[in-house]
């Protein structure tokens, strides 16, 4: 097995909770609470997280900030804006998306962590087709991890079955 996908583990499951060091929000520019996976940390993480998110006001697609964890077993939220689908043209959405595990992966290292675990950024609410945006992920965790070597256990969580199944296909098909 190459040594990028001996870090990866693709499982399902509720993101909230995982105990590896971050885990990361499909947020909105705003930081607001909404619902989906983020309606899902918030409810965990407790009202603390909303101040948190309120004092740093905002985020742009494809960018990503952290907050602390508060009630949630991780240690930090790391809270990423995907894009949202059709929004504009299908590369500039790829490479938002790209950036938003790139900069998530970054973020990570640089505040010292070695675990994170993502869910189907942009896949539920902001309407990306899962076939493409799994590509995307699993293509960018890949590049994040040559770029980071320190991340030592990626984790993708997949909230339903179906999903699932798609992120072990299109993993199983990697280099
Ligand atoms: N654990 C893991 N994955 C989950 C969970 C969970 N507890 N709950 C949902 N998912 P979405 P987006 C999956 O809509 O498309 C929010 O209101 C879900 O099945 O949460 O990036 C934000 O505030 C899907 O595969 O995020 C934004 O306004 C994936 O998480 C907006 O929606 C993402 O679905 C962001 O939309």
């Amino acid at each position: 097995m190459p040594n990028w996908k001996a870090k990866v583990t693709i499982c399902q499951g509720d993101i909230t909770d995982e105990d590896c060091h971050v885990i990361v929000n499909a947020a909105n520019e705003d930081l607001r609470r909404g619902g989906g996976v983020c309606g899902a940390i918030h409810m965990v993480a407790g009202p603390e997280l909303e101040e948190a998110c309120d004092d740093i006001g905002g985020c742009p697609t494809g960018e990503a900030v952290m907050t602390d964890a508060f009630d949630l077993p991780c240690k930090k939220v790391i809270h990423a804006v995907g894009p949202i689908y059709g929004g504009g043209a299908g590369q500039e959405e790829a490479s938002l998306l790209e950036s938003c595990y790139l900069e998530s992966m970054n973020l990570c290292a640089a505040e010292g962590f070695s675990s994170i675990a993502f869910p189907g950024i942009s896949t539920g609410t902001y309407g990306y087709p899962l076939e493409e945006a799994c590509q995307i992920a699993l293509e960018s965790v890949k590049l994040g991890l040559e770029e980071n070597p320190e991340i030592t256990d990626v984790r993708m969580v997949c909230f339903t079955l179906g999903d699932l199944d798609q992120y072990e296909r299109i993993f199983g098909e990697m280099e």
